[in-house]
């Protein structure tokens, strides 16, 4: 098994599906958090200069969803054919194209918070319907096992439900789904345990 550190903030933010996947297939990693405060002076000793990024025996991946692909690979999470892996990765995008368009890094609070309910009164509501036409009745979202796309939903839904809670309420097959994946043993364990943070 190699060596593996994962270098992030101590949020869930970009690194938790990255843990999940850790904790699913019971993989020994190093969780490095870095303080907010540490992170000028780290910037410019790391390529690329943003985090997440994973050292596998020494070699860094950037870019949060490639170090996931990867680990999904390595562990059979990442859909059964290729067509399955497409759609995989179709869902991640997705969500992920959703949650990039908030500002996070807004400094103006009014601004963030115009920017944040904007997105959640008008753009969540047609993307959670897709989703949930996506889904249908299915129990996971790709295929008839779990994949790194049914975390993904999870992980990125709880942040969206920090802001807006009620958010999916209309949508009782995608809580239902959150519920599921939050319910694998090595899932609900990781929760359990995992640092408290809002984000
Ligand atoms: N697309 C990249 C985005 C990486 C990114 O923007 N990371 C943020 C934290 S979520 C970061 O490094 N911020 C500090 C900075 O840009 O200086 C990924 O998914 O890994």
């Amino acid at each position: 098994m190699p060596h593996y550190k994962l270098t992030y903030f101590n949020l869930r933010g970009r690194g938790e599906i990255i843990r999940y996947l850790f904790a699913y297939s019971d993989i020994k990693y190093e969780d490095h958090r870095i303080e907010q405060v540490d992170w000028p002076k780290i910037k410019p000793t790391i390529l690329f200069g943003k985090i997440p990024i994973l050292e596998v025996d020494g070699v860094i991946i950037h870019q949060s969803l490639a170090i996931a692909r990867y680990l999904a690979k390595e562990t059979g999470l990442a859909g059964q054919t290729p067509l399955e892996q497409a759609l995989v990765d179709a869902i991640v995008d997705t969500i992920d194209d959703f949650m990039s368009t908030f500002p996070w890094g807004e400094k103006n609070q009014d601004v963030k918070q115009q920017a944040f309910d904007d997105l959640l009164t008008n753009t969540a509501p047609g993307l959670l319907q897709d989703l949930n036409n996506f889904l249908g009745d299915n129990k996971w979202l790709v295929g008839k096992s779990v994949t790194w796309a049914d975390f993904y939903w999870d992980v990125c839904s709880t942040t969206l439900l920090f802001f807006r809670p009620g958010l999916i309420d209309n949508h009782p097959k995608l809580l239902a789904l959150k519920e599921k994946v939050q319910a694998l043993p090595a899932i609900a364990a990781w929760i359990k345990q995992r640092p408290v943070t809002t984000l």
